[in-house]
């Protein structure tokens, strides 16, 4: 399976994502596909829908203290649900599908969530941290919404500047 990064303003970033049902061969294959090209784009988490697939799949691997993530760190995450979520916090994020622009986006602080494994097993996370920013991000990747979309009006006017000047020196490379 061939991959490659859907990057804002492409539209696709904009579908909601499906439910998945069959934990089958062909979604195994898309995890299995996704977790390589997250790390040779130096991801720290991607949703299946930023590879053009709508489907309510995500995958994080949080950098350790010495900033290694080892494979045994992957978390594969599947139908996420947020059951509980209290705190506030900000963080300066990024985003694959937005490359080069980074911002300040307030998420809750601590969150649980239910979700299944790629064999449909149920299993419950309670998550703090640089985690709990990433899977807030990425569920949000599931119903069509970037990061970019949580700045005041004034930032966001900013990205958009910076983003079309950042594209004109990419295109230029
Ligand atoms: C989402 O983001 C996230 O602009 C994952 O040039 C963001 O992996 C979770 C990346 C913030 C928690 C906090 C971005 C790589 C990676 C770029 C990423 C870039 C290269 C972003
Ligand atoms: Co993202």
């Amino acid at each position: 399976m061939n991959l490659t990064i859907v990057e804002y303003p492409d539209k696709r970033l904009r579908e909601i994502s499906k439910e998945v049902k069959a934990f089958d061969e062909a979604l195994h294959n898309l995890l299995d596909a996704m977790y390589p090209k997250m790390i040779e784009t130096n991801g720290i988490g991607l949703a299946a829908i930023q590879v053009a697939q709508p489907l309510r799949v995500l995958i994080l691997n949080i950098p350790d203290e010495e900033g290694n993530q080892p494979d045994e760190n992957l978390l594969e995450i599947v139908n996420p649900v947020i059951i509980e979520k209290a705190g506030e916090t900000t963080y300066q994020e990024g985003c694959l599908s937005v490359p080069q622009f980074y911002e300040d986006v307030k998420r809750h602080e601590t969150i649980k969530i239910n979700y299944q494994d790629r064999h449909g097993n149920t299993n419950i996370l309670e998550a703090d941290g640089l985690l709990a920013i990433a899977i807030q991000h990425e569920m949000d990747h599931l119903e069509g919404i970037l990061f970019i979309d949580k700045l005041s009006y004034a930032r966001r006017k900013k990205f958009e500047k910076e983003y079309k000047r950042l594209q004109k020196e990419r295109k230029g490379q």
